[in-house]
This record gives structure tokens, C-alpha cells and sequence, in this order.
């Protein structure tokens, strides 16, 4: 990806998607996570943090891009990967969103890649520093548990990869074989039921 197309996408993503974590956060967030989750210390963190956003495009683009999350899925943090930790494992810092303005370690949901004593580790992770090191990517957190073994945050990682499409990082660690499915129960998603791509235009 070029510079300019880059900083495009940035804004791009940042034009988007931040809306959708608005009105997420209005409409649905505030509601059903509040209660679901209202009993975890941990879930306090994400409520503090949402606050109401501005809206700042088109009625046109934020229905068209809700109607996709609303089925699809949900962004609830925006932010830079600064650091691949290995091919599951990441580093991220929020701009966004959940923890704005913090530093927290990602646990990509749902999905195995070798650990570093195993054979294909640094063929993992490299491949992931390569399609998200940083990158700004939305993260979709798990909305049941949060946090999973060693405080890591257990999310989806979405990486727009074109001005109408953004690309689901677990699916595509699995379909590249970099990654095996390991469908945790404990946490809301399903990955047998993701998409590689979602079009966003
Ligand atoms: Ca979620
Ligand atoms: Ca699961």
C-alpha cells in the first residue's frame, strides 16, 4: 500500500468506522453490554468509555455501513498495532473506543497459531507483521468475558484493505493456514460463521 493510499484508508477508516462506534455505543452498546456485563470489575472500563460520538458524514454512508455492522458485526475499538508479538498475539494502541489513549495486548479470538517452540511460529507471525503492523485496525472485543488468560483482550481484528472493504485478520490467518480454528464457548463469536471481506461502500 502506497503512502497516500494509506493515509486515504486512514481516513477512511477513522470516517467510518468512528461513527459506527458512535451510534454502536447510543444505541446497542450502552443497553445490552450493560447488563450483560455489569457484574465484571472489567466491564466498567468499557462503559466509562462510551461516550457518545459526533457524527460527522453522510445519513447515506453511516446507514449503509450500520445496516452491515448491525448483522455483521461490531467495532468497539479503533487503533495502531505496534508491535506482532507472535501470530496470535498483538499490541495494540487504542485512539478509539475502548481504553482510548491506552496500551493493552490483543488475543485474536477463536484462533491457534504455533507457539514459539512449534514448528510454522515465524512463518505466523511474520505473516501477520506483514498485513498489520501499523496498521489501523477495528477491533471487535468480546462482549462475554473481555479478557481471557493472561488480561489479554480477546477481539476480532478488522483491517479495511480498500476504500469499500474491510477484511476479518482471524479469518484470514485461517484461511491462509497460518492459523487453526480453536472455538472458545466462553466468548461471543462463532468463527464458522465469519467472512473473509465485508463491503462497506
Ligand atoms: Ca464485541
Ligand atoms: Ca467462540
Amino acid at each position: 500500500m502506497s503512502g497516500s493510499s494509506f493515509k486515504k484508508n486512514a481516513f477512511i477508516v477513522i470516517g467510518a468506522i468512528v461513527i459506527i462506534i458512535g451510534v454502536r455505543y447510543v444505541s446497542n452498546f450502552n443497553t445490552s453490554i450493560d447488563t450483560t456485563l455489569s457484574s465484571a470489575d472489567q466491564a466498567t472500563t468499557i462503559i466509562s468509555d462510551s461516550q457518545p460520538r459526533t457524527i460527522t458524514t453522510s445519513s447515506t454512508t453511516l446507514s449503509t455501513s450500520l445496516q452491515i455492522r448491525e448483522k455483521q458485526f461490531s467495532i468497539e475499538c479503533i487503533g495502531i498495532v505496534i508491535e506482532v508479538i507472535d501470530g496470535d498475539t498483538i499490541e495494540v494502541e487504542s485512539t478509539e473506543g475502548f481504553k482510548a489513549g491506552e496500551t493493552f495486548t490483543v488475543r485474536l479470538a477463536d484462533i491457534d497459531t504455533p507457539e514459539r517452540y512449534e514448528s510454522g511460529f515465524s512463518t505466523s507471525k511474520s505473516a501477520l507483521y506483514e498485513r498489520i503492523y501499523g496498521e489501523i485496525i477495528g477491533l471487535d472485543i468480546d462482549n462475554q468475558s473481555i479478557y481471557g488468560t493472561y488480561g489479554r483482550v480477546i477481539a476480532v481484528v478488522y483491517l479495511q484493505i480498500d476504500d469499500s472493504t474491510v477484511m476479518n485478520v482471524n479469518k484470514w490467518l485461517v484461511d491462509t493456514r497460518y492459523a487453526r480454528i480453536n472455538d472458545f464457548d466462553t466468548n461471543e463469536f462463532n468463527p464458522y460463521t465469519w467472512q473473509l471481506l465485508y463491503d462497506i461502500s
